[in-house]
């Protein structure tokens, strides 16, 4: 096989070919998208040759394979980050230089996968990098959506959603994988027969729906490993009628195609909530049932029909209970089709399932109504209530009491719903939480039952991030004087960014830190200009909360404690503060009414804040349109100071938290999720602490004793902001129209914003002084960037291997 070079002449030469080939065009008028498509068909093909040397070499391996199942890989932009894991930056950097091509005019032609909600889709992201850096064999698999998440824009002062055609332009870095078609089934009947002597069911009359993959490579950094993201596109098997199409009913002939193709039309915007919607069912049995089609007919190819070496030769992990029907359709394929018992089969699905759980929120705790399941999945539906059934059975004989009321809480089916969670922590060898906390909670709360029954399985894996697109991509400045200072042994090994921590004290490193810090807030300041037509001071303190909008994350806590520094600044002329701009990046589910109306609120502070110009010197609210991955790479290294305000005991991890601290901003946080490691990291002194605990939080719940009003009576300044939400002066035309906002507040707050405001605002003080101490700062800031080596996706997939995988 000749291999084509990649050095500097020919990466000029092939953009030039590839734009005349296929544009017709030169270089001097090729539009952006075209010069694009031209760098990255280039990239690719450096990446193809890299693949095809992989997959050769792949053929013969007899080791252990890893499915990492996923209904979200948000993914972001790819083709910076490929040309880094190339090794390619200098000599790409060199020829576009030579070519007279802007760097991050090219980039921004990429359209931006959104194949993910957030925290959950983007950690899959994060993993796959870091899988194939590490030379792990692995494959990630998902749905092709045709839509991603909307985009967001911001329109008459509140949230208006445009749907993500973001295949519209074709998508340079996939290949479809014609040969892995297959079929999925839906509805009909069991018939069930014998044949020798043996139980055999059959699907009848069903519904077929064909999944067709297509195939990302995901290149490793500086290594061989070129791994497979595979996303599956429903379509449907028939081909067009065209005796109906003739004689006139086009619709009708049309109709079975397009009915196929909604599976994979469009992802589900909703975040850490559960809706039970029959497509979303669909959804999530036609990926994984493909899957592991697929994933059975590779073991065949590789070992035969010894299934009894599956969990020996594969791991399919459960990125959250959503791919969970794996568990029934392994079953069912090894029963059905490859005619092994249940005993067998169902020990080697309980010794291959590996299970996340990355929520502990009831409303996001996924169940399906049986009749829903029995309809659209009678095979499946069967085999869940048969694993129930045993379920049950060996709690009874445990608990010596087949009446216990524990039993009806671990079961898989119960009051008419399959529980996937109780099936998933049943059927699979492990079940781990996210962060330390998390885990615990787990342990002790939500899974308890079964932690008791089987402690073995549970453990706790901290959430990471790769360092390779959160600092090396995102930030070259931080990276160049992180590599000046240390050398570039971190790039590999993250958790050398320790050595950057003595050169806190070295005042020239400092200078450099501040301004390459500055230069990060000017080149945001920059794409703000581009987008929204604003700007923002880069001498302000950046304070940047970037993340979903729901109640849990407290971004409420942020707006009132906003009206309080306002309020200041306006009842005393001599007030003065810390100038600071706080900015918001967060996209509200479509139909999640409160979360749209505290978008409302912020942009209504921020509007009345601009009307003063006195206010004004001080303060400004920056809400920042459709946050996605790519806005947070340019946001992310501007900030200064990151929010993590979540009820602590509701945010499974957070991985934004890590981000902000890899880029040297000072975390505001409580005591939740990896806040917790981040403050064990860094120390005391180096990160602001607020609020109740998890502990004191679930007191709390428990004695159901809490009163916001009587917090409201009490605070003078917090009442006048909340009373500022109705009284006129956001909406004077308009004074009710957030009025559901405050009396939640007041007379539910579930979340505790009034109960922690006073701790919060005043931990707010302490930031306002310390910024204005420069040395202080910065020394805190470093501090964050030289702790958080732990926090990259390397270490946290090394833990999973050792832990839960062991692949070679
Ligand atoms: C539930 C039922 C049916 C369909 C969908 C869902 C659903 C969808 C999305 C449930 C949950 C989600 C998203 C969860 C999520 O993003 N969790 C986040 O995971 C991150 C990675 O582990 C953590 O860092 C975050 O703390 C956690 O909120």
């Amino acid at each position: 096989m000749p291999t084509t070079q990649f050095d500097k002449e020919s990466i000029k030469k092939s953009i030039q070919g590839k734009l005349q080939r296929y544009n017709g065009r030169t270089l001097a008028d090729a539009t952006d998208q075209q010069i694009y498509y031209a760098v990255a068909s280039t990239v690719r093909d450096q990446i193809m040759q890299k693949w095809v040397a992989y997959r050769e070499k792949d053929k013969s391996y007899q080791g252990k394979r890893l499915y990492y199942l996923s209904v979200e890989f948000l993914t972001g932009r790819s083709l910076h980050c490929n040309i880094l894991n190339l090794c390619s930056q200098e000599v790409y950097q060199q020829a576009f230089e030579e070519l007279g091509l802007d760097w991050r005019r090219v980039f921004k032609e990429e359209p931006e996968p959104g194949l993910g909600n957030g925290g959950l889709g983007r950690l899959a992201a994060c993993f796959m990098d870091s899988l194939a850096s590490l030379s792990l064999p692995a494959m990630g698999c998902t749905i092709r959506y045709e839509y991603g998440l909307f985009r967001q824009r911001i329109l008459g002062g509140q949230q208006v959603e445009v749907p993500d055609n973001w295949l519209e332009n074709g998508n340079v870095w996939e290949v479809p994988a014609m040969e892995d078609v297959c079929e999925v089934h839906f509805g009909g009947y069991v018939e069930e027969t014998t044949e020798n002597g043996r139980m055999k069911f059959t699907l009848k009359d069903y519904h077929t729906i064909e999944a067709v993959p297509y195939d990302m490579p995901v290149a490793g950094y500086d290594c061989e490993t070129v791994n497979s993201l595979r996303m599956w596109r429903a379509r449907s098997p028939k081909t067009l009628d065209l005796a109906t199409f003739s004689s006139g009913q086009y619709s009708k002939a049309m109709r079975e195609q397009e009915l196929a193709s909604v599976i994979s039309k469009v992802l589900y915007p909703e975040d850490n909530h559960y809706e039970g919607k029959e497509l979303r069912l669909k959804q999530h049995y036609f990926f994984t049932s493909a899957t592991l089609q697929y994933a059975i007919k590779d073991f065949k190819r590789r070992f035969g029909t010894n299934f009894m070496l599956l969990p020996e030769k594969m791991t399919v992990h459960i990125n959250d209970t959503h791919p969970g029907l794996a568990i029934p359709e392994l079953m069912r394929i090894l029963m059905d089709e490859e005619g092994l018992g249940w005993e067998e089969a169902s020990w080697i699905v309980q010794h291959t399932v590996a299970y996340t759980n990355h929520t502990v929120m009831s409303e996001a705790l996924e169940r399906w109504p049986e009749a829903m399941m029995k309809n659209l999945l009678p095979r499946i539906y069967m085999i869940l209530q048969e694993i129930n059934r045993r379920v049950c059975a060996r709690l009874a004989d445990h608990f010596q009491n087949g009446a216990d009321p524990r039993i009806a809480q671990m079961a898989v089916t119960a009051y008419d719903m399959v529980h996937m969670a109780n099936l998933c922590v049943a059927m699979s060898y492990s079940v781990n939480g996210v962060s330390q906390l998390h885990g615990d909670i787990l342990k002790e709360d939500t899974f308890h039952d079964y932690y008791e029954f089987t402690p073995s399985k549970f453990s706790a894996i901290t959430n990471g991030i790769t360092h390779r697109r959160w600092l090396m991509t995102c930030n070259p400045g931080l990276t160049k004087l992180i590599t000046d200072s240390i050398g570039d042994k971190w790039k590999r090994e993250p958790q050398l960014l320790k050595e950057l921590f003595p050169f806190q004290n070295d005042a020239a490193f400092r200078a450099e830190f501040e301004k390459i810090k500055r230069q990060n807030k000017e080149v945001f300041s920059n794409l703000l200009m581009q987008r929204q037509k604003m700007t923002v001071d880069p001498d302000f303190l950046f304070d940047v909360q970037a993340k979903r909008l729901h109640e849990y994350k407290r971004q409420l806590l942020n707006a009132l404690h906003i009206m309080v520094l306002y309020n200041r600044i306006m009842d005393d002329p001599n007030f003065t503060m810390t100038p600071r701009v706080f900015i918001f990046g967060a996209k509200a589910s479509p139909g999640y009414y409160i979360a749209k109306q505290i978008i409302k609120l912020i942009i209504a502070i921020s509007k009345l804040i601009d009307k003063s110009p006195r206010a004004k010197k001080y303060l400004r609210v920056i809400f920042l349109e459709n946050y996605d991955v790519s806005s947070a790479e340019a946001l992310i290294p501007a900030a200064d100071l990151s929010e993590q305000l979540s009820t602590a005991g509701k945010e499974a991890s957070g991985t934004g938290n890590m981000k902000f601290m890899m880029n040297g901003a000072v975390t505001m946080g409580t005591m939740d999720g990896a806040n917790v490691e981040i403050h064990d990291q860094v120390g005391p002194d180096n990160i602001y602490i607020f609020g109740m605990r998890a502990d004191t939080v679930s007191d709390l719940y428990r004695e159901g004793t809490y009163s916001p009003m009587h917090i409201y009576e009490n605070n003078a300044e917090l009442r006048r902001a909340l009373t500022q939400i109705i009284d006129g002066t956001l909406f004077p035309d308009n004074p009710a129209l957030l009025q559901d906002i405050y009396h939640n507040l007041l007379f539910n707050d579930h979340y505790f914003v009034l109960k922690d405001f006073g701790s919060y605002s005043m931990a707010q003080r302490r930031v306002d002084a310390d910024y204005q101490n420069r040395e202080k700062w910065l020394k805190m800031a470093i501090a964050n960037t030289a702790c958080s080596g732990v926090f990259s996706s390397d270490r946290t997939i090394s833990e999973y291997n050792e832990m839960i995988w062991h692949l070679k």
